[in-house]
């Protein structure tokens, strides 16, 4: 008898579960449907890492989308018949869990990734006819390529593809042949322009946030946020110089959010996200010591030699607030910074290494996007804000504010040239995001708004080398890089692009243009 009822309660347990939808168990799910190609901790593997700090920078599609859907032009499937709605948005809402543990991402895991092209063939000319110095690539960031233009015929040489979701501006070798491209992955890709082939990649980091190319040509250096570390890359080979912890004054790890090329010091500027310190890092032959004081910030009175634990040795500036977002004067003396609660920003003098001003910088300003140019006697930088409709104009003799312009609505990006009187500046945020303003430099006033696509994404511009031409993008996923007369302000050409992002010129980015993000 006992036997029996026991038997029939086990039978009816498992009619009950057979009968009830499954519980979501979003880490046995993640395990069977997405860790082959995603990797067991998460961290990206043929596809890419499915962490909170790549998710949620996701334009376009929901993640639950995603999984339910799968990605057009990539090889993510759709899960809509193995994974039920609940399912589905558990699945969705674990994957942005920050992860519990980081594993080790050191020179040892860093070198294991390099993937060098076997059948690369370094060519002694180019391989196209075109100006090498006027050719401009285009970042599409629907399917991740690149597209190599020819910058006076707009032809297109090449389209290839890139590491998934690339960010911040692409680095040129000075000579302009090479470019190195970065994923938000930590992907670090080397092309050869002349030759129109990949040369290899290699993950310099979990999540990284963006590059810079020394002065020399001879390292690239990778902000990363995982981990908390600084990687220096050969560009030879792309082999490991060096990976430094990041860690302030106090011992306290951060983040780095960006690192900037500062040639005429010889060093990589760090903007540092969780210390209130600017990083300066040398790559200088016989570095100052005076300066760069083995880690320890600088000291005026260091006499004799200073002991220094790497090769790359580092000088930490203690600064008054959390800076993560910088602007360097043309001459590198200078880095303006925004302040954390993007309500206003200073002024640090890289040599004396001390605050000289603070600037009236309300609204969140996206500084990486300023611009600088001669205005009367003096030159002033103009930056976009991302919370505000103004485009703010400093004079960077006083620095003062000169002007606030109002625009349409909060803008990403900021573009000139030196042959150009205007500045253009897109409305990137809100109902006017198909307009670009179009600023005449002197009187500081909006001189034309194009609206070249009604209700698209219209933004980001880059010049080409003689700054006759201004290329803007549709940024959709059927998109277009529109080509304008740069004096006109009419539509010359357009190019059909998936998603266009970043239009980067090698001229005007070796040559340090006025007019362009460095
Ligand atoms: Fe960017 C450049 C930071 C979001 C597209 N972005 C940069 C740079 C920094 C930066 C520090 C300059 C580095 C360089 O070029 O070497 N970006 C940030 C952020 O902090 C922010 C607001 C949020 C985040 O966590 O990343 C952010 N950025 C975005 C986007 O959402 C954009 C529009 C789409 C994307 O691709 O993620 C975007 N950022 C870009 C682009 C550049 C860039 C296209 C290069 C601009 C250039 O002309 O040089």
């Amino acid at each position: 008898m006992t036997r029996n009822t026991s038997s029939s309660k086990l039978a009816f347990a498992l009619t009950i579960a057979l009968a009830a939808p499954a519980l979501a168990d979003p880490v046995t799910d993640y395990q069977e449907f997405c860790a082959e190609c995603h990797a067991d901790h998460r961290l990206g593997g043929t596809g890419p890492a499915l962490i909170p700090q790549t998710l949620k920078r996701m334009r376009g599609p929901k993640v639950a989308a995603v999984i339910r859907d799968g990605r057009v032009a990539t090889q993510m499937p759709g899960f809509a018949e193995d994974l039920d709605e609940d399912r589905i948005a558990a699945l969705a809402e674990y994957l942005k869990t920050p992860l519990e543990t980081i594993p080790p991402w050191g020179t040892e895991e860093i070198m294991a990734s390099r993937e060098m092209d076997e059948d690369y063939v370094a060519a002694d000319a180019p391989v196209w006819a075109a100006d090498p110095m006027n050719i401009t690539l285009a970042v599409e960031t629907s399917d991740h390529h690149i597209s190599v233009l020819n910058g006076d015929t707009f032809e297109v040489l090449d389209r290839f593809e890139t590491p998934f979701a690339v960010h911040g501006g692409p680095k040129f070798s000075p000579d302009g042949r090479y470019v190195f491209v970065m994923s938000r992955d930590g992907w670090v890709q080397k092309y050869d322009i002349w030759s129109l082939q990949q040369v290899g990649r290699i993950r310099a980091g979990l999540n990284s946030r963006n590059i810079a190319m020394s002065g020399d040509g001879k390292w690239v250096a990778v902000a990363n946020y995982l981990p908390n570390t600084l990687t220096i890359l050969s560009t030879e080979d792309l082999s490991v110089a060096e990976v430094h912890e990041v860690k302030g004054k106090d011992g306290t790890p951060s983040r780095v959010s960006a690192v900037y090329q500062a040639p005429p010091r010889e060093s990589f500027v760090l903007a540092l996200k969780d210390v209130p310190e600017i990083w300066e890092v040398s790559y200088a032959k016989y570095p100052d010591m005076n300066y760069f004081a083995g880690g320890l910030a600088h000291d005026w009175k260091i006499e004799g030699p200073v002991k220094q634990d790497t090769a790359f040795p580092i000088r930490k500036i203690t600064t008054p607030d959390y800076l993560d977002d910088f602007f360097f004067s043309q001459d590198y003396e200078y880095v303006m910074g925004a302040s954390r609660k993007g309500e206003d920003g200073l002024v640090i003098d890289l040599v004396i290494g001390q605050k000289v001003a603070d600037l009236e910088l309300p609204g969140m300003p996206h500084l990486g996007s300023g611009i600088t140019w001669a205005w009367g006697d003096t030159t002033v930088m103009a930056t976009p804000h991302l919370k505000e409709g103004t485009i703010s104009v400093i004079d960077m003799k006083t620095w003062k504010t000169v002007k606030r312009i109002p625009t349409e609505g909060p803008g990403f990006f900021m573009r000139s040239h030196e042959n150009s009187k205007y500045v253009w500046a897109d409305v990137f945020f809100g109902p006017n995001k198909d307009a670009m303003h179009v600023i005449d430099k002197q009187s500081l006033e909006i001189v034309k708004t194009l609206r070249p696509e009604p209700g698209a994404t219209v933004a980001h511009v880059e010049f080409t080398k003689d700054g006759k031409h201004a290329l803007v993008s549709i940024w959709e996923d059927d998109g277009a890089v529109i080509v304008y007369d740069a004096e006109t302000l009419e539509e010359v050409r357009r190019l059909p692009m998936r998603k266009p992002s970043g239009k980067y010129n090698v001229w005007n980015k070796i040559t340090f243009s006025e007019g362009t993000s460095h």
